[in-house]
């Protein structure tokens, strides 16, 4: 049986990374004139990338985003956001027991169809089937299915919490931000300065990515939104200079967080790593152990492509935590499966709409719960 599942991954491999056969959008449908940028990225080739700014950015505007995208409770967000996933996870494993009682060979290797269809990446799906496979005389329909999928997904994310935090958070707090162009950085340093805001706290953004006016337009919307103060310098000054600047006034007023945010992407000549390693230096300069926290912001649409996302920026600057954003609508949630099994850096927040309050910290029961 084992035998059998092992020679389809190969096939499935094949499949995989075109993310296609599983009904899911590839970049280019979703960012037409991004695509050759992102093809850039996964050859390592981040610097090349002078496309065209999508327009609505660039305008700096947009449909207003302050609003909540709905009066719903966080849980039936998520449970909304993950709808597609649950569909595969809970209906067609019911449809895989139509007329059979037992879990045998083919449904084993119908079930692994069906994870990796579900974006939970071949090596985890793989583990999850093995596990499935041993306990199998136990199961004797899909709800006992359900119940060992769902433990052996939360047994893989055990041991990813973040680091616990010291009992007095360092003050200020530094954050840097970091990701390739469009994935949510600087929504989600919106959602997290209103997150802390509404806690209390005094916040700073630092408007690092000085690679265009809009996008320090944009996050200036942003900060007003949620209440944090914001430093900003002209277009194309040096982004390093902005966050040490950032980081001594928050130091000089006593700021609770500096949230910084980078660029996705930079004029031909420049190097995004490097540049991103300057601004971690400067930071450090002004305060020892800044900054003591590098969120990478992955976008779950683009399914397997985030995990070598993940890979560059880690070896790169060491990434202490994850944000996936756009798990609403289009993504397929076994993405957060695979990248938590796959990389081993915690999952800190979620992004499930544009709305400043559409950031969750992710909770991986109520994750669990929320797919079946
Ligand atoms: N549906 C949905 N859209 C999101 C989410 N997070 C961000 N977005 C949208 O994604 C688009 C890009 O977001 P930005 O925050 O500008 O992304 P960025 O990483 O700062 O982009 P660059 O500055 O160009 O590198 C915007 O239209 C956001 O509204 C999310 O969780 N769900
Ligand atoms: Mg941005």
């Amino acid at each position: 049986m084992a035998l059998n599942w092992l020679k389809k991954k190969k096939k499935a491999e094949d499949k995989e990374p075109a993310n296609r056969e599983n009904g899911a959008p590839t970049t280019a449908e979703q960012y037409p004139e991004e695509d050759s940028g992102r093809q850039g990225m996964q050859e390592g080739g981040i610097l090349n990338d002078d496309r065209p700014v999508r327009q609505e950015q660039q305008a700096g505007k947009g449909k207003d985003r302050s609003r909540p995208s709905s009066r719903k409770g966080l849980f039936a967000r998520l449970k909304q956001g993950l709808a597609k996933t649950r569909k595969i996870l809970t209906s067609d494993i019911d449809d895989l027991f139509r007329g059979r009682r037992a879990l045998d060979d083919e449904m084993l290797e119908q079930l692994e169809e069906l994870l990796i269809t579900s974006d939970i990446g071949v090596r985890t799906t793989m583990e999850l089937v093995a596990a499935v496979a041993k306990k199998a005389r136990k199961i004797d329909g899909p709800e006992a299915l359900k119940q060992v999928l769902k433990e052996e997904i939360l047994k893989l994310f055990e041991g990813l919490e973040p680091e616990k935090q010291p009992a007095a958070a360092p003050k200020p707090e530094v954050v840097m931000v970091v990701g390739v162009n469009g994935v949510g950085k600087t929504t989600t340093i919106g959602k997290l300065a209103a997150k802390a805001t509404a806690e209390g706290k005094s916040v700073l953004i630092a408007a690092a990515d000085t690679f265009r006016a809009a996008a320090i337009e944009q996050l200036a919307i942003w900060s007003q939104r949620a209440g944090a103060e914001i430093i900003k310098h002209r277009e194309n000054a040096d982004p390093a200079a902005v966050a040490f600047d950032s980081v001594h006034a928050a130091m000089a007023r006593g700021t609770d967080l500096v949230l910084i945010d980078t660029a996705g992407r930079l004029h031909t000549r420049v190097n995004l790593m490097e540049e991103l390693k300057k601004i971690r230096r400067s930071v450090a300069k002004n305060l020892e152990d800044a900054p003591h926290q590098i969120l990478l912001v992955l976008d779950a649409t683009t399914g397997q492509n985030a995990l070598s996302q993940a890979k560059i920026f880690n070896e790169a600057l060491g990434v202490s935590g994850l944000v996936l954003t756009k798990l609403d609508g289009t993504a397929k949630g076994g993405i957060v499966v695979s990248i938590c099994n796959g990389l081993k850096i915690p999952l800190r927040y979620i992004g499930v709409g544009e709305g400043i309050d559409d950031l969750q910290v992710f909770d991986p029961a109520r994750f669990v719960e929320a797919l079946f």
